[in-house]
C-alpha cells in the first residue's frame, strides 16, 4: 500500500452552525492562537497516525479522504459529532462541559464514526447503534492510549476524562471499565451504561439507547484487551477493527459481534488460542452469549 498522506483543515464556525465555516488552519500551516483549532488539528493527525501506523489505514474511508473539523460550532454547544463528512466540536458552556477538542478519545471516537460510516455502516439504532458507539469509544479509548503509550492494565479506559467542569462529581464521559460509574451528579444524573445484558436499556431514547447499551459491548471490549494484557491496540484492538472492516453488516447484533470477534480473533492469533479464549470469556462475562 502506498503511504498515505494527511490532509487536514480546521474551520471556525464562528458560534453560528452553518459548515465548515472559515478555514483557519490548513495541513502543515502553523499553530494559530485559537487552542481549540490546534487540538483538532494535532488530534486529528494523531488518530491518521494511529490508525495508519497499527491497521495500516489510510484515513477514514481507507482511501486518503481530508480530515477537516469545525470548531466554535454554535453558542457554548455541548456536544461534538461526525456529520457524516466531517468532525464537528462545541466549546461548551462551561458549567458543566468543557470544549470538546480538548479530549483526544473525543477526537477519536468522532473520527472512528467516519470509519464506522465508511466499513460496517452500522445502522445508528437500537443493538447496531450501540455497537456502531462502541467501536467509537473503543478506537477513541485506544488512540489516547497508544499516544500515552499505556498498557490495558495502566489505562482508565474512560471516554471523555476532563471534558466535565470541575463543578460537576464525574471522571468522565463514559467508563469502559466500570459502565454505570463514570459520573453521579445532582445536576447531570447518573451514568446510566449498563455493564451486563441483564440491565440493558429497552427505551425509546437515543435512538434506542446507542450511548446506553454500547456500555455493555465497551465493557466485553475492555475484559477482553485486559486477559490479553500488554497494549490494547495491538490485539484486541486489532481484532475488533478487522470484525468492523470485515465481517459486521449493517444490522449486528451484540451476538453477532461477539460470534464475528470470536472467530477472528482465532483466525489472526490461532485457533482456541488464548486471545480466542479471551474475547469469548469477555462477551459471556457481559451476559452478551451464555
Ligand atoms: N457526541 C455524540 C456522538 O458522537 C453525538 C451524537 O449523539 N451522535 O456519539
Ligand atoms: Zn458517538
Amino acid at each position: 500500500m502506498p503511504p498515505g498522506r494527511k490532509r487536514r483543515a480546521v474551520y471556525d464556525a464562528g458560534s453560528a452552525r452553518q459548515l465548515p465555516g472559515v478555514l483557519v488552519r490548513e495541513e502543515g500551516g502553523r499553530a494559530v492562537r485559537d487552542r481549540a483549532v490546534n487540538e483538532a488539528y494535532n488530534t486529528s493527525g494523531r488518530m491518521y497516525d494511529f490508525m495508519s501506523r497499527t491497521y495500516g489505514r489510510n484515513s477514514i474511508d481507507g482511501r486518503g479522504m481530508r480530515l477537516d473539523s469545525s470548531v466554535h460550532f454554535g453558542v457554548r454547544y455541548d456536544n461534538a459529532f461526525w456529520n457524516g463528512s466531517q468532525m464537528v466540536y462545541g466549546d461548551g458552556d462551561g458549567r458543566i462541559f468543557n470544549r470538546f477538542t480538548g479530549c483526544i478519545d473525543v477526537v477519536g471516537h468522532e473520527l472512528a464514526h467516519g470509519i464506522t460510516q465508511h466499513e460496517a455502516g452500522l445502522r445508528y439504532q437500537g443493538q447496531p447503534g450501540a455497537l456502531n458507539e462502541s467501536f467509537s469509544d473503543v478506537f477513541g479509548s485506544l488512540l489516547k492510549q497508544w499516544v500515552k503509550k499505556e498498557s490495558a492494565a495502566r489505562a482508565d479506559w474512560l471516554i471523555g476524562a476532563g471534558l466535565f467542569t470541575r463543578r460537576i462529581k464525574a471522571a468522565g464521559l463514559r467508563s469502559m471499565k466500570a459502565p454505570g460509574t463514570a459520573y453521579d451528579d445532582p445536576i447531570i444524573g447518573r451514568d446510566p451504561q449498563p455493564a451486563h445484558m441483564k440491565d440493558y436499556y429497552e427505551g425509546d431514547e437515543d435512538n434506542g439507547g446507542v450511548h446506553i447499551n454500547s456500555g455493555t459491548p465497551n465493557h466485553a471490549f475492555y475484559l477482553a484487551a485486559a486477559a490479553i494484557g500488554g497494549y490494547a491496540w495491538e490485539k484486541a484492538g486489532r481484532v475488533w477493527y478487522a470484525a468492523l472492516c470485515d465481517r459486521l453488516p449493517p444490522e449486528s447484533s451484540f451476538s453477532q459481534a461477539a460470534r464475528v470477534t470470536a472467530a477472528v480473533a482465532g483466525e489472526l492469533f490461532g485457533r482456541g488460542g488464548r486471545v480466542e479464549q479471551a474475547v469469548k470469556n469477555g462477551w459471556k462475562q457481559v451476559g452478551v452469549t451464555g
